[in-house]
């Protein structure tokens, strides 16, 4: 079957901007602000954020990444648990407000492992969760605070999420 796209480059380069002007708007500026992209096209999706907001506000914005890998403690599928592999904070996360950007939300685990990152390193006063796409299937009570688009999936569906800075091209598409 033909993979059918859910948004094209045009598509998430809006919804991007949109989700620049939502931060600043919720956040009253980007004061304190910290935009923490999950690699590894939530690292580059916090920085094309990061750059919008820096285009809209005339002043830098903090950036940093977490690194988030499947932990395999066998080989069935259910054991598979998201575990920290690295954090490069620009400075204290003490008294910021963090948003933590992915590509795509599924479970939850992820977010929630990302979360055990950030507080490991201090006391942020908030984190809030940006995604480009969320396919639903949340096993924790976690939900994103701005989205790109909420794609509605089965669990055999995989959203395929194509950054330039990685891939051939910008596109989102669901491949069955
Ligand atoms: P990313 O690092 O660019 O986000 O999770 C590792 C990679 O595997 C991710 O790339 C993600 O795009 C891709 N991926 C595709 N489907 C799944 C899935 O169902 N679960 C996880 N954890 N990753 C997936
Ligand atoms: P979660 O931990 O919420 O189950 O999954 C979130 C992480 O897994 C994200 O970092 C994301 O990259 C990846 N992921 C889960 N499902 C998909 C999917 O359908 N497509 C892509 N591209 N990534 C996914
Ligand atoms: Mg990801």
């Amino acid at each position: 079957m033909k993979p059918s796209v859910i948004l094209d480059e045009a598509a998430i380069s809006r919804a991007l901007t949109r989700i620049a002007h939502e931060i600043i708007e919720r956040n009253k500026g980007i004061d304190q602000l910290m935009i923490v992209g999950i690699k590894t096209r939530g690292e580059t999706l916090a920085r094309r954020l990061a750059k919008r907001i820096e285009q809209i506000e005339g002043k830098p914005v903090l950036l940093g990444v977490v690194d988030i890998s499947m932990y395999r403690d066998d080989l069935s599928k259910k054991s598979l648990e998201p575990e920290i592999k690295g954090t490069d904070m620009p400075e204290t996360v003490t008294g910021k407000i963090i948003v933590l950007v992915d590509d795509v939300l599924y479970t939850g685990r992820t977010v929630r492992a990302a979360m055990d990152a950030l507080v490991d390193h201090g006391r942020p006063s908030m984190i809030q969760l940006a995604v480009l796409v969320d396919r639903g299937h949340r096993e924790l009570p976690i939900r994103p605070d701005f989205i790109g688009k909420n794609v509605p999936t089965s669990r055999e569906e995989q959203v395929v999420v194509a950054l330039s800075e990685v891939d051939d091209a910008d596109q989102v598409f669901i491949k069955r």
